[in-house]
């Protein structure tokens, strides 16, 4: 039996870039990523992705205009954890994205993502995601580094 945990994505996108942050601590320090993190108790899903997006990168969204993209879920072997992740994007968005304590934002062209950096899951699911495909997608894991087996499906709705 796993215990799970919910936690927020978000990415902010334009036509040409996407924009990434570089976690400075805590889990998944020095890989490249959106912006989110775990869901408070009370908290709606969408309200923890717009606090985690500003507390991050001073980037502010609207609440609709977050479209739900994807879904994943992480296990770690020896781990009774689920990690539940529920991905969001938008273009729109105001505020210039800044540096703060916990992410260095920077925004990468489509071509020149940076995958060797980044979870090794997002090479699986990036593609859905940039093809504007909806995606569940279920990865287990053994240590931080290595997928030992992995699943992801395309959804027509979420
Ligand atoms: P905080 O610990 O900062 O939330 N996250 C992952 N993202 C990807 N792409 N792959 C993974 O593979 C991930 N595990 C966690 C969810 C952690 C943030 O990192 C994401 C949250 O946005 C294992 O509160």
């Amino acid at each position: 039996m796993y215990f799970k945990k919910l936690f927020t994505l978000v990415f902010i996108r334009n036509e040409t870039s996407i924009l990434l942050g570089l976690k400075k601590r805590g889990f998944g320090v020095n890989k490249w990523n959106g912006f989110g993190g775990k869901v408070e108790p009370n908290e709606q899903i969408i309200d923890a992705a717009v606090r985690e997006l500003e507390e991050e990168c001073c980037v502010i969204v609207k609440p609709t205009d977050l479209r739900n993209i994807g879904h994943l879920e992480f296990t770690f072997d020896g781990d009774n954890t689920l990690m539940e992740v529920r991905v969001y994007s938008t273009t729109t968005f105001s505020g210039v994205p800044k540096e703060t304590e916990e992410m260095q934002p920077k925004w990468y062209p489509y071509d020149q993502i940076p995958f060797d950096t980044m979870w090794p899951d997002d090479s699986y699911w990036f593609p859905y995601m940039l093809k504007e495909k909806l995606f569940y997608g279920r990865f287990h894991y053994l240590g931080f580094d290595k997928i030992l087996n992995y699943n992801i499906d395309e959804l027509q709705s979420m």
